[in-house]
């Protein structure tokens, strides 16, 4: 019923409406409408009220709650089910949990910070509160695990697409790094359940460094991370960041399922590779190969050819990429 509230003071921004009318509207007592008004205070919501006038909505707080992100949200499945929290260790942690439970395919778990955010093999992803994107998405699809490393693809191109709408040209590092001006601003960590030949769900983190100031950012990285902010010099709208990201997720996912390929987001990588046509290093198990990114296979692998002339499709659990100067 609160969700219902501030539906309605949503609608009719800047205007107040009367405890009468939303008592009437909602078939509430005006009592539990100044209940649920207060509720939503303490959320951070700014609403005036004003004797014989009503309630007016000021200001929304810059918060991921399902009230702010699921307006925004034009999917069928992804983020129907929406889990936020205030803090959590990990979003993929929480939404691990939460995927042996039925029906919640397409769950999202959101997290204003994140006290031990996860990277890929065991590294760690800094999760300041409020000021980033830490979400993960609980998919349960019916296909080969050994298609689940392609949704990484997926996502990657929903981040750009996403941040395109912003008017932000950001670029892939593959498989999961998304770079602006020669920076990490984005990183997505896939993790699955399942058997030889079954998966029982896929949690697909996606971490967006949104509003991070210089300094939430720990000196150890600065050189290779930084946020959107930082680069931009302008805040972003997180909840709508949030909710494209989401949308176009849904959009390329649901068109890897009725099609099997993954085409229309490995055009989107290609599209904004900052890899390929360039000259990088491939280290696997501290051994490292150099090499030219010339294209994206099919299923997503990073094909590369040596000095040799040798072309070769890297799949993206083996190796770290880098350029031959430093991080990218
Ligand atoms: C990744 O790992 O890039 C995957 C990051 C996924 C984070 C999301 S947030 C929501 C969900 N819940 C989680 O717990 N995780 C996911 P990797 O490629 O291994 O990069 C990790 C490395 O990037 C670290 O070792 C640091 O060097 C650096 N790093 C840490 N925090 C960063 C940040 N906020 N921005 C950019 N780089 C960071």
């Amino acid at each position: 019923m609160k969700e219902e509230v501030l539906s309605v003071l949503k609608s009719n921004p800047g205007v107040y409406i009367s405890g009468q009318s939303l008592s009437d509207k909602l078939s509430v007592s005006r009592t539990a409408i100044w209940k649920y008004i207060n509720a939503l205070k303490e959320e951070g919501y700014e609403i005036e009220s004003a004797s014989k006038k009503g309630y007016r909505l000021v200001a929304s707080p810059d918060l991921l709650t399902s009230d702010e992100v699921i307006p925004f949200l034009n999917t069928k499945c992804i983020g129907r089910n929406y889990f936020h929290f205030d803090t959590l260790e990990s979003t993929n942690t929480k939404a691990k949990e939460l995927a042996s439970k039925p029906g919640l395919d397409g769950a999202v778990v959101v997290s204003e910070e994140q006290t031990t955010g996860k990277g890929r093999l065991g590294r760690n992803w800094v999760s300041p509160k409020h000021r980033g994107v830490w979400m993960s998405v609980i998919l349960k699809p019916d296909i080969e695990p050994s298609s689940v490393p392609k949704i990484v693809h997926i996502a990657a191109a929903a981040v750009i697409l996403a941040m395109q709408e912003l008017g932000i040209n950001a670029s892939v590092k593959w498989p999961n790094d998304i770079i602006l001006n020669g920076k990490k601003v984005c990183g997505i960590l896939t993790e699955m359940s399942g058997e030889i030949n079954h998966i029982d769900y896929v949690v697909v983190g996606i971490g967006i460094n949104a509003n991070l100031a210089l300094e939430d950012i720990p000196p150890e990285i600065t050189e290779k991370a930084s946020s959107l902010y930082v680069e931009t010099g302008s805040a972003v709208d997180r909840k709508c960041l949030a909710a494209k990201v989401l949308n176009h997720f849904e959009t390329l996912y649901l068109d890897f399922l009725e099609t099997g390929t993954i085409d229309a987001s490995l055009r989107i990588c290609r599209d904004n590779s900052i890899l390929l046509g360039r000259d990088i290093r491939i280290i696997a198990r501290s051994k490292e190969r150099r090499a030219r990114a010339v294209d994206l296979s099919i299923d997503g692998e990073l094909i590369v050819q040596f000095e040799d002339g040798r072309i070769e499709p890297i799949s993206s659990g083996e190796v770290s990429v880098r350029g031959l100067n430093g991080y990218i």
